[in-house]
């Protein structure tokens, strides 16, 4: 099998994976470290980008799609089929900005809500490659925030866990037909 993860950058009308959206319980369990970076673990990757990119994403997370692997897929420009998305196996934060910033984020598996949060501007984050090789990245702006968004998404939480305006953020989720009873505050 080949060790190439790379995939056609449009939308299936099938999808391989089934996207869970909050309320569901398989997104606030935690994921597990991937002992071996294998074939399986990159045939996951690809599907992991099919469905990503099928549904108009830039970042998705194993638990998202009811696995528990710590293992993120990124594409900030996925319009470029020249821009090689990123592949995250075991993140690992090791740095992080004393900075933060406030970015607008939206999630896949909450639909339709786009909400403001604050986090660390910049961040460096050590992790295995779709190859099992060892790699560390710093990363500012969106990427640094889709992989906060991410990682975040291994230890089972949603941004909307960090949204600071509950009122607003209530609004938000019941427009869109969801709860806010299904989050989780955190800070
Ligand atoms: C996480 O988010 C992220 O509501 C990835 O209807 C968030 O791909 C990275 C999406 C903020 C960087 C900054 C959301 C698509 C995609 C929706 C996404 C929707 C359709 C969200
Ligand atoms: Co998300």
């Amino acid at each position: 099998m080949s060790a190439d993860v790379l995939v056609e950058k449009k939308k299936l009308e099938n999808p391989p994976l089934e996207i869970h959206q909050i309320g569901d319980r398989v997104l606030r369990m935690n994921a597990k470290r991937i002992a071996k970076v294998d074939a399986e673990i990159r045939q996951l990757v690809r599907e992991m980008l099919q469905t990503m990119y099928s549904a108009d994403g830039i970042g998705l997370a194993a638990p998202q799609v009811g696995i528990h692997k710590q293992l993120i897929v990124i594409d900030c420009d996925p319009e470029n089929a020249a821009n090689r998305p990123l592949i995250l196996i075991n993140p690992a934060i090791k740095q992080i900005s004393k900075e933060l910033c406030s970015y607008q984020e939206g999630c896949l598996s909450v639909p339709g809500v786009y909400m403001d949060v604050l986090r660390p501007d910049v961040i460096e984050v050590s992790y295995k490659d779709e190859l099992g090789r060892p790699q560390t990245l710093k990363a500012s702006g969106l990427l640094s925030r889709a992989i906060q968004h991410e990682m975040d998404h291994l230890n089972g939480v949603l941004f909307v866990d960090r949204v600071e305006n509950q009122l607003a953020l209530t609004e938000e989720l019941r427009k869109r037909g969801f709860s806010h009873r299904d989050v989780k505050i955190i800070s």
